[in-house]
């Protein structure tokens, strides 16, 4: 017989797929049971997810492992951060939920620091600034008189939300409860000072829970999975970010002296340490990098970049010119073009949610004084040196925050699938790249499921599982020179 699985629940802002995964001599075997698109849903001025419709393609995913013939021992969901839902004291769901890219957030922070200062904002959490933060959307719902905080009885955040609906037990889970810049993660609990201060209802921000808490059996009937029904939910590191980097495959966990960090590579690129404690200082907070709760205690430090999405977003906009592509042949085209004509800055505010990415970029070119883009390829390849060049800032700056040389860094995510970016990235930094495992979020996910049954003893025997199970590609720096020049206009794009 087959051996029995867990089964991950991954949703990124591109798409969700339900993987299982078990252990089969001494290796962590994954199957792909189910992938879907995640498409944002724009109604009238707002942006939301179709959380509903995400509800029944996971639900098409179970049931597949349902029907299937391996035993499942149990399921827990990942989801990106910082978006949430707010259910009534009736226990209804109140409203679609929004996307972290609605734009009811802009010019939130001088309303934010006028109540509370960003020094003591920081010092509570501290998280980095983001608009998209919880707390800002929060703000937002409060400034526009909003009766939705009025009649809200409980937050959850997106995978609290689908672990509500498998269970029927409403529970935070702690690694995304850091997203929203409204926790204090060293005194391990909701910052009564910040929900005072954006006049939040404190009722809502229940007690938090840790990842690797058994939650309560799947409910059976239409609600639920026929098939799983009574199956554990028992919690990842909800946050896709921390579970992603549950799954690095390094010999040490959270070390104080990092010598490796990762780039957690998708629509956003999550570049930073593991490190023991959260590092809050004013170095940390000029430098805008954030301390999220991991599990077991840890600290991620890291930054967030553009990403991948403006990647993503100029195939949406070709395609919606006529365009077929696929990935495979825009990297082609990318390593095809001529490096450095157009570099793209990954984090300029423009791109974050344009109605045309093509133009926005345009537009960009022209405000810095660079030349259109030619043709698709150097659009493509802008957008990926853009990434590079980031990366290559972002090490310095962690080098400098944590004291300490990082040697390797590790790819994680859909993005370790693009080789040009990954040797771009060993090039633009200068160090060695390890890129893998590609579904890491999800295998991150089963691991710590496996560590909350006691089927694995702790995250770095989970490490060692996954050194055995996947290969990662090695990417060594091979023509770094002609970076440093590049880097010197990047910096100065922008002035
Ligand atoms: P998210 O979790 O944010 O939805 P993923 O980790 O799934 O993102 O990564 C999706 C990205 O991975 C895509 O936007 C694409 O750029 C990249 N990608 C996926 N498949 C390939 C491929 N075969 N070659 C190159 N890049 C790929
Ligand atoms: C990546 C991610 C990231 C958050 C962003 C909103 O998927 O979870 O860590 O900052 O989405």
């Amino acid at each position: 017989a087959s051996a029995p699985v867990h089964l991950a629940v991954d949703l990124g802002a591109s798409s969700g797929r339900v993987l299982a995964g078990c252990i089969e001599d001494g290796q962590l075997k994954l199957s792909e049971l189910h992938r879907f698109a995640n498409d944002p849903v724009h109604v009238q001025g707002r942006m939301y997810w179709n959380l509903l419709g995400l509800w029944q393609e996971i639900r098409k995913g179970l049931s597949l492992a349902a029907a299937g013939e391996a035993k499942v021992l149990s399921v827990g969901v990942d989801t990106w951060g910082v978006d949430y839902v707010f259910l009534d004291a009736n226990g209804d769901l109140i409203g679609p939920g929004y996307h972290y890219r609605d734009a009811r957030t802009r010019g939130m922070f001088p309303k934010a620091f006028e109540r509370v200062g960003r020094e003591e904002i920081f010092a509570e959490t501290g998280l980095q600034f983001m608009e998209l933060n919880t707390a800002y959307q929060l703000l937002a719902a409060r400034l526009e008189n909003s009766p939705v905080l009025d009649i809200a009885n409980q937050m959850l955040m997106i995978p609290d939300f689908f672990h509500w609906l498998l269970t029927g037990k409403a529970a935070i889970e702690y690694t995304n409860a850091t997203t929203t810049q409204l926790y204090n993660t060293q005194q391990q609990g909701w910052s009564q000072k910040l929900l005072k201060a954006f006049d939040l209802p404190t009722r809502v921000f229940s007690d938090v829970v840790q990842p690797g808490t058994v939650l309560g059996p799947i409910l059976g009937g239409q609600g639920g999975v026929p098939g799983l029904e009574g199956v554990p939910v028992v919690l990842p590191a909800t946050h896709d970010t921390g579970s992603a980097v549950v799954a690095v495959p390094a010999d040490n966990f959270a070390p104080a002296q990092p010598d490796w960090c990762y780039i957690s590579s998708g629509t956003w690129s999550l570049m930073g340490c593991e490190i023991p404690e959260p590092l809050i200082n004013d170095r940390c907070a000029e430098l805008n990098f954030t301390n999220e709760g991991g599990v077991q205690g840890s600290t991620r430090l890291l930054k967030n970049i553009g990403g991948l999405w403006i990647f993503q977003q100029i195939k949406a906009s070709l395609e919606r010119r006529g365009q077929t592509l696929d990935w495979p042949s825009m990297v082609q085209a990318a390593a095809d073009a001529k490096p450095f004509q157009l570099l793209i800055d990954p984090d300029c505010p423009d791109f974050a949610a344009p109605a045309c990415m093509v133009d926005a970029i345009a537009a960009f070119a022209n405000r810095t004084g660079q030349p259109a883009a030619a043709d698709n390829g150097v659009l493509f390849r802008g957008a990926l040196e853009g990434l590079a060049l980031r990366y290559r800032t972002c090490l310095g700056w962690l080098e400098s925050l944590t004291g300490t040389t990082i040697n390797t860094i590790h790819i994680l995510g859909g993005g370790a699938q693009n080789a040009l970016l990954c040797q771009m990235t060993a090039d633009a930094c200068r160090r060695r790249v390890l890129a893998g495992p590609v579904e890491a979020t999800a295998i991150g996910n089963i691991v710590m499921q496996m560590v909350g049954l006691g089927q694995i003893g702790s995250i770095q025997e989970g490490r060692q599982l996954i050194r055995d199970s996947f290969q990662p590609v090695v990417y060594e720096p091979q023509d770094p020179d002609p970076w440093d020049a590049a880097a010197e206009r990047f910096e100065k794009l922008d002035a």
